[in-house]
């Protein structure tokens, strides 16, 4: 492929920064626009590597501003648009669904509008959406997501995504645009915002601060390296159908206890003054409307695009521990902002019995 000039939404936020980190050092003859609003999720640091690097461009904007949207992305080549912002968090939607709704589906529907023009004008190779494989509600013991399993979205933010994913496949069928959609599961790694279980739990044992469980424990999550995702869109942007959907996971279910008891084991090697860390470990309050289970079930993006993950799961996780040790600057900075005074007020009411 030849000028790719792709344009990324949320390229500031976990995964969109993660997939510029993807592009950047595998592909020579490409241009990468950030576009990002900087939410409290955004942050340029993730981007830092690239700074004085003339293949990106950061472009800040809110992609609910339909104004904004147009009048500043009018002038830019585009080729292809991958489009991760969203607002992410499901804690954050039970509290405030109202951003949910203005960005996951006003937001999204202002950028296939930007893709529509751009593609009347022959410009635009392909708009590639990033979903969630929450749009398919919950699992019991049984069974895993497929491409073909009906949408049964059940906490605002995945509502909200179900109904951009739906918005996505019209604008296929009504106008012709080329998009794909790729569901997958829970991400972890570099750069992951430290509201999420991960990253929660991996600085919470640092600081030696309680790891608060939510319900039992036994709610399964099906754990997908953020590399090994940024990898697999990458294919899919290079080789897939249009108008198709992929789900991407990598078989790897846990439940969230398992987590947990991994993440204490890993830090009682590496910060053995506060081992055994287990013992901050403190169930509460069970998330309202909590989805028991997610898996997905990888084989279409295997069979059709030959897709493999790179890495295990068990390597993985010590390597994101060790991230987050080697990158104190980058969570100090966070949990001494906006965010700590987000979690201190309200969000602690969702955490306490
Ligand atoms: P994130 O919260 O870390 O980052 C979101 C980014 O979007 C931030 O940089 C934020 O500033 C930007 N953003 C938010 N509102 C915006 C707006 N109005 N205009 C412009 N930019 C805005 O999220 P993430 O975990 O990196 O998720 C990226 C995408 O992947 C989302 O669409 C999410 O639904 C999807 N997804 C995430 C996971 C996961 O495990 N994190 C799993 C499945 C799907
Ligand atoms: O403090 C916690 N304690 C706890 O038990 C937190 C933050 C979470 N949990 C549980 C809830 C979930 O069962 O851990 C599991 C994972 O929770 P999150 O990290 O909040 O992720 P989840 O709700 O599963 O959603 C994530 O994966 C799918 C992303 O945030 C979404 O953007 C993505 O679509």
């Amino acid at each position: 492929m030849k000028d790719r000039r792709i344009l990324v939404t949320g390229g500031a936020g976990f995964i969109g920064s993660n997939f510029v980190h993807t592009i950047l050092e595998s592909t020579e003859n490409v241009s990468i626009i950030v576009v990002d609003k900087l939410t409290y999720a955004g942050n340029l640091k993730n981007l830092d590597k690239w700074k004085n690097d003339s293949r990106l461009q950061f472009i800040k904007l809110d992609i609910t501003d339909k104004t904004e949207v147009f009048s500043k992305l009018e002038n830019i080549p585009v080729t292809e648009i991958a489009h991760f912002a969203a607002e992410s968090h499901v804690d954050r939607s039970i509290l405030g669904p109202e951003e949910f709704v203005k960005t996951n589906l006003m937001g999204s529907f202002y950028m296939l509008e930007f893709a529509r023009m751009l593609h009347a004008q022959n410009k635009l190779r392909l708009f590639l959406h990033v979903s969630t494989d929450e749009v398919f509600g919950s699992l019991s013991a049984e069974g895993a997501f497929t491409e073909t399993t009906p949408y049964a979205p059940n906490s605002p933010y995945s509502a909200s995504k179900a109904g951009s994913d739906h918005l996505v496949r019209a604008y296929f069928h009504t106008y012709g645009l080329p998009v794909i959609t790729t569901n997958c599961s829970n991400n972890y790694g570099p750069f992951h915002f430290p509201e999420k279980l991960i990253p929660l739990m991996i600085l919470n044992c640092l600081q030696g601060k309680s790891l608060p469980v939510y319900g039992t424990g036994e709610n399964v999550r099906d754990w997908l390296y953020v590399k090994d995702h940024c990898l697999a869109i990458d294919l899919v942007m290079r080789t897939g159908k249009f108008g198709e959907t992929y789900n991407i996971g990598t078989r790897n279910e846990k439940n969230n206890l398992e987590i947990v008891y991994k993440i204490c084991e890993l830090m009682d090697e590496r910060n053995p003054k506060g081992a055994p860390h287990k013992k901050l470990i403190q169930f509460v309050k069970d998330r309202p409307g909590h989805d028991f289970r997610y898996a997905i079930d990888p084989a279409k993006i295997e069979n059709e695009l030959g897709w493999k993950p790179k890495y295990k799961f068990e390597e993985a996780i010590e390597q994101t521990v060790d991230w987050f040790l080697a990158n104190r600057s980058w969570w100090e900075e966070i949990l001494s902002g906006e965010y700590n005074k987000y979690y201190d007020s309200q969000y602690k009411e969702l955490k306490d019995k």
